[in-house]
C-alpha cells in the first residue's frame, strides 16, 4: 500500500469542503482511499466470506508479543510460540529466551520459562503428545566486517586412552609460530580408543599383543588473541594447549585447517528438551550428540525421532551425522550418516522411506545435498527423483503431503535461489509416490514467485497457502499479500480472502482445533521498499477463517462423547447428533513449523461406520504406522458441503 493516508488526512478527507483540495495535492492518496473503502466494504460482505474467506488481527497484550520463530499445536488445543533470543542479539547476550503459550479457543496467554536458547532449533510431536524441542543458538553470526579477530573450528585431540580430558572455556591454543588462540566454550574430549591384536604362531601360542590408539576428537571454536595479520592462517597445523605438562601435553593438543576473518555462521547447541503440554514446561533430557542450528527432527513409524543436518557448534553444517532419539529412554543413538543442507523437509512415506523433497531453510553450498529423493533409512539408500522444474530454487520453498496422505502426493511450492538470490519461482510441483518410478510433474503455478509461502491442510481435503515474499526476506517490500486454495481433486487454485499482515522469513501459520487458520511472524531485512530502515519483526498474529465456517455458521456437524484413545482394532466411536449429516472423516496430526518447514502435518482418511441407531459413528483408523505416525491427532468429520466439525483430540499409540 503505497499512499495510505494520514490520520490527518482522513479527517479531512471526509469534511466535503477540502476534498477538491487534497485531491489536487495528492491524488493518488484519494484514490487510493476510495479504494481501500470499497476494499473493506467488499470484504465484510457475508457473500465475499462465504466465498474466500476472512482475516482477523488477534488481541495481543503487549507483554505476551514475542518474535515467533517456532510454532507448534499441543493436544492441549493450544498453540507453543518459541522465539529464544528471536533473532535479536541484544536478547542473546542477556539471556533472555521467552516462549508464550497461546490458548487460541479463549485468546489467553501464558509465559514459559525457556531454560536455554531454541532459535533456530528444531521440533517434532511424540507419541505421548510432549512436543521434543533439541538444538538452538550457542553464537550469533559475525559478517564479514564484523570479524575482528581470526578465528573458526579447532579439532581437539586426546590420545590417552585412560582419561577423558575436560578443557574450559578461555583454554588458550598455541600455534608453531606462537599466536594464540582462545577457545569460546567448555569441551571434553573423551579417552581415546585402544585395541589389542592378538595372534597366534602355529604351535598355538600367543604372539606378543599389539596395540592400537585411535585419538579421540571433538571441536571447539576458537578466536585469536589478538586483531591482525598474523592469526590469518589456512594451513593445516598443530597447535599445542597451553598450561598441560608432561605426558598430557602429549596426548592433548589441537588441529586447525583455517583460521580466518570470515564471516562466522551461528553456532548450534546440543541441548534437548520435551515440553510437557500438561504442565506447561520443558523437561530436559539427554543432549544430541553433535550441535545443531536449523535441524530437522522427523517422527517416525515407531514413535523414535531422526535429527538431521544443522549447523554444528563451529558453524559448519553437519557433514551427515544423523541422530535418533528414543522417547522411551530419552536418549540418543546413531543413525545413518547422509548429509542434507539446513531445515530439509523430509516426509515419512507408506512403506517407511523418508521423501526429502529439495526444500531446505538456507546453508550449505549449493551443489551439494539439494537433490530430491527417497531415502530409505535401513539401507541408507537414496533414490534421486526428477522431473523438479527449477531444481535451483528449492531453499525456502514450501514442501508438504497432499491429503489424505493414502495418496502419497506430495508436493513443492515456490522457494528462491540459494542465498540472498534475486531469483524465486512461482512453481509448484507434485510427485505421485504411489507410481512405480515416480517423477515430479508441474502443477499450477503460483501468483508470482514466492519464498516462504505459509501452507496448511484444512479438514475439507484442500490446502491454504498464505503470504510470503518475491524476494529473499521480503526484500524491497515483496511481501505478498495473497492468499488461495490448492484443491488436489482438481490441481487448481482458487483465490482466498487477502491477508493484511506480511509474512516472509521466520513466519509460520498452522490449522487450530476449530477449523480457523493461524500466521505469526515474519522477519524482514528492512522496513521500506527502497531498503533504508532495518526490518522490524512481526509481532501480530492474524487468523483466517476459512469458506466453510462462513457457510455454516453455527450449524456445523459435531461429534459428543467419546474415547481419548483408539481400542485394539484402531477404532473409535463418538455419539453425535449428525451422523446422517457426516460423510468423511480425517485424522490430522498438529503441525509443529518453524522456516516454512513443517514435516509434521498430514491428513489420514479414515474409515467410516454409522451405528444402527443413527446417533454414533465409528471411525476406522489404518494400522499402518508409516501412514498414521503415533501420537495425538486432531479428529475432524466433514459434511457433504465440506462443512468441519470442531476437532476431538484422540491418541494413536
Ligand atoms: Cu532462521
Amino acid at each position: 500500500m503505497a499512499h495510505r493516508p494520514s490520520k490527518k488526512f482522513k479527517k479531512t478527507l471526509l469534511g466535503s469542503g477540502a476534498v477538491v483540495v487534497l485531491a489536487a495535492l495528492n491524488a493518488p492518496a484519494a484514490v487510493s482511499f476510495a479504494e481501500e473503502k470499497y476494499h473493506a466494504y467488499k470484504i465484510a460482505q457475508p457473500g465475499y466470506k462465504k466465498q474466500f474467506g476472512s482475516w482477523a488481527e488477534v488481541n495481543v497484550p503487549a507483554e505476551y508479543r514475542i518474535n515467533a520463530i517456532h510454532a507448534a499445536l499441543l493436544h492441549t488445543g493450544k498453540v507453543l510460540l518459541i522465539a529464544g533470543s528471536g533473532n535479536d542479539q541484544k536478547n542473546f547476550d542477556a539471556g533472555t529466551f521467552e516462549t508464550i503459550l497461546w490458548d487460541p479457543a479463549k485468546n489467553t496467554f501464558k509465559k514459559i520459562p525457556t531454560p536455554v536458547d531454541f532459535f533456530c532449533s528444531g521440533h517434532t510431536q511424540l507419541p505421548d503428545g510432549r512436543l521434543l524441542v533439541a538444538g538452538g543458538t550457542a553464537r550469533y553470526e559475525v559478517l564479514e566486517d564484523g570479524v575482528e579477530k581470526a578465528g573458526g573450528g579447532m579439532r581437539v585431540k586426546n590420545e590417552s586412552p585412560d582419561k577423558a580430558v575436560t578443557l574450559k572455556k578461555g583454554t588458550v591454543f598455541r600455534s608453531p609460530s606462537g599466536v594464540e588462540y582462545v577457545s569460546k566454550f567448555d569441551v571434553t574430549v573423551p579417552k581415546a580408543k585402544r585395541e589389542f591384536e592378538i595372534s597366534y604362531f602355529k604351535s598355538g601360542q600367543m604372539k606378543p599383543w599389539k596395540t592400537k590408539v585411535t585419538a579421540a576428537e571433538t571441536r571447539v571454536f576458537v578466536e585469536a588473541t589478538k586483531a591482525g595479520p598474523q592469526a590469518l592462517t589456512t594451513e593445516a597445523a598443530q597447535y599445542e594447549v597451553v598450561g598441560l605438562k608432561g605426558e598430557e601435553a602429549d596426548n592433548v593438543y589441537g588441529l586447525a585447517q583455517k583460521l580466518t576473518t570470515e564471516k562466522q555462521d551461528f553456532q548450534g547447541i546440543k541441548g534437548a528438551y520435551e515440553f510437557d503440554p500438561r504442565a506447561e514446561k520443558y523437561i530436559p533430557v539427554a543432549p544430541m550428540k553433535d550441535a545443531r542450528w536449523y535441524p530437522t527432527l522427523v517422527t517416525l513409524q515407531d514413535g523414535k525421532v531422526l535429527a538431521v543436518s544443522g549447523l554444528n557448534d563451529v558453524g559448519d553444517v553437519v557433514p551427515g551425522d544423523n541422530e535418533i532419539y528414543d522417547p522411551a529412554t530419552k536418549k540418543w543413538t546413531k543413525g545413518p550418516f547422509r548429509y542434507f543442507p539446513t531445515y530439509p523437509s523430509l516426509f515419512l512415506t507408506k512403506g517407511g522411506k523418508l521423501l526429502y523433497t529439495g526444500s531446505n531453510a538456507g546453508y550449505g553450498p549449493a551443489e551439494k545435498g539439494r537433490e530430491p529423493g527417497l531415502w530409505d533409512l535401513k539401507k541408507n539408500s537414496f533414490t534421486k527423483l526428477g522431473g523438479l522444474t527449477d531444481p535451483d530454487q528449492l531453499e525456502t520453498s514450501a514442501s508438504l503431503m497432499l491429503p489424505p496422505v493414502q495418496n502419497q502426493k506430495v508436493m513443492v511450492l515456490g522457494g528462491g535461489g540459494v542465498g540472498e538470490s534475486a531469483k524465486s519461482t512461482a512453481r509448484t510441483s507434485i510427485v505421485d509416490l504411489s507410481k512405480d518410478s515416480p517423477v515430479f510433474t508441474d502443477g499450477p503455478a503460483l501468483p508470482q514467485g514466492t519464498r516462504y509461502l505459509s501452507s496448511v491442510l484444512l479438514p475439507d481435503d484442500t490446502v491454504f497457502t498464505s503470504g510470503g515474499s518475491e524476494e529473499y526476506r521480503g526484500r524491497s517490500g515483496s511481501d505478498i499479500l495473497k492468499a488461495q486454495f490448492y484443491d488436489p481433486r482438481t490441481n487448481a487454485f482458487a483465490e482466498a480472502a487477502e491477508p493484511t499482515v506480511g509474512r516472509n522469513y521466520h513466519s509460520e501459520a498452522l490449522l487450530l482445533p476449530d477449523g480457523r487458520v493461524a500466521t505469526f511472524g515474519s522477519d524482514p531485512l528492512f522496513d521500506d521498499k527502497d531498503n533504508t530502515k532495518l526490518g522490524t519483526f512481526e509481532q501480530r498474529i492474524e487468523v483466517f477463517t476459512p469458506p466453510y465456517l462462513h457457510q455454516a455458521g453455527t450449524d456445523r456437524p459435531a461429534l459428543g462423547e467419546g474415547p481419548r484413545e483408539l481400542d485394539q482394532n484402531g477404532r473409535a466411536t463418538f455419539r453425535t447428533a449428525d451422523a446422517g449429516r457426516i460423510v468423511k472423516a480425517r485424522l490430522m496430526r498438529p503441525s509443529a513449523v518453524t522456516h516454512t518447514t513443517d514435516v509434521e502435518q498430514r491428513s489420514v482418511e479414515l474409515g467410516l461406520t454409522k451405528g444402527q441407531d443413527g446417533k454414533t459413528v465409528t471411525v476406522d483408523v489404518p494400522q499402518d504406522r508409516t501412514l498414521v505416525p503415533p501420537g495425538w491427532y486432531m479428529l475432524f468429520v466433514t459434511d457433504a458441503n465440506g462443512i468441519p466439525s470442531e476437532a476431538k483430540w484422540i491418541q494413536v499409540g
